[in-house]
């Protein structure tokens, strides 16, 4: 796994110079962790930088592909160009989700000036997070101002999001339950702006009334941003203004205070670990599949040693 100089790769340059379908072939060939992944990644990495992420998170069904659909006629507005990234689009409430979100998202189609992929469920080489930040980086370095990223909030992958979002934005709804829950969650700790959408349903003020209460507990520890309280209704393109100009301040809030070249940073170093890691773990496995690593699994199968002691002597 060396990305050694040489020739380019021809499918790189084209995506660099615009070409849509070059660009989703690139982010199939990180998808399926292949050998060319690390030069790909060489060349794509120097041209970097420039986009921002924003993450988009909260319980399924909650309508963060409505929103995302309207934030990105948002950025439109401006000039800007977006790219949308659905990972894991599984859930069923809205049922499949992957078509769903092509529907929403038409309103887009033809549009050069916005990219939108579904990323699958994990795959078996590597981590989601890992193919989705390099993603990430083919958008960012193919020239997309805005890349946005959609997650379900379930379990672990509402942490995921903390790995390559410079902001992340939760989206609940009136039925989400009470903030209890959201704290429960963890959703609080992650969340640099929270959406209430669906407010056309009733107990959306309820809602945000204990969410802006909850925002004000925790403000003396985050020491800075306020973390706002938006109500949307998506369908109904409601808020989504306010929602977006929200965005921003929060981005430049963040670049201003550097925060945003810190993340950069632990994302890389993360990168890093991860690239590390996986290689390390290869190579493990290849040695044990060796003769003697099969012996040693042979006497702790049959109880001669514990798995610590064999582990010892596997790495001496
Ligand atoms: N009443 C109402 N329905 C909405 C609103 N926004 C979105 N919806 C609907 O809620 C359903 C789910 O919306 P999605 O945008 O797919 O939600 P999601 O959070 O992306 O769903 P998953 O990706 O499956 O987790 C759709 O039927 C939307 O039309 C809103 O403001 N009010
Ligand atoms: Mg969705």
């Amino acid at each position: 796994m060396v990305a050694k100089a040489g020739k380019k790769i021809e499918l790189v340059e084209k995506m660099l110079a615009g070409d849509r379908l070059s660009l989703a072939r690139v982010i199939s060939l990180i998808e399926d962790r292949g050998e060319s992944l690390p030069k790909i990644v060489h060349e794509i990495y120097p041209k970097t930088g420039n986009a921002f992420v924003l993450g988009i998170t909260g319980p399924p069904g909650a309508g963060k592909s409505t929103v995302t659909d309207k934030l990105v006629a948002e950025i439109r507005k401006t000039g800007k160009r977006a790219a949308v990234i659905a990972i894991d689009p599984s859930s069923p409430f809205s049922g499949g989700a992957i078509l769903g979100d092509r529907i929403r998202m038409q309103s887009h189609s033809g549009d050069q000036g916005v990219y939108i992929r579904s990323l699958g469920t994990r795959g078996k080489h590597g981590g989601l997070s890992q193919s989705s930040k390099e993603v990430v980086m083919a958008l960012d370095a193919a020239g997309f101002d805005w890349i946005i990223v959609e997650t379900a909030g379930v379990g672990q992958t509402e942490l995921d999001i903390l790995k390559l979002a410079h902001a992340v934005c939760v989206v609940l709804v009136p039925e989400s339950g009470d903030s209890i829950q959201v704290m429960k969650a963890g959703l609080m700790e992650i969340a640099d702006l929270f959406v209430v959408n669906k407010c056309d349903r009733p107990e959306a003020d309820k809602l945000v009334r204990e969410l802006v209460n909850m925002v004000g507990m925790t403000e003396a520890a985050k020491n800075s941003w306020t973390i706002p309280v938006l109500k949307t209704q998506a369908l109904f393109d409601q808020g989504i203004g306010e929602l977006f100009g929200q965005i921003q301040a929060f981005r430049d809030f963040a670049i201003e205070h550097g925060a945003i070249e810190k993340k950069r940073a632990a994302f890389i170093e993360e990168e890093i670990i991860e690239i590390i890691w996986n290689q390390v773990v290869q190579e493990v496995r290849t040695k044990m599949d060796n003769a003697g690593g099969r012996k040693l699994l042979d006497q702790v199968l049959k109880k001669k040693k514990s798995p610590y002691e064999v582990a010892d002597e596997f790495i001496s």
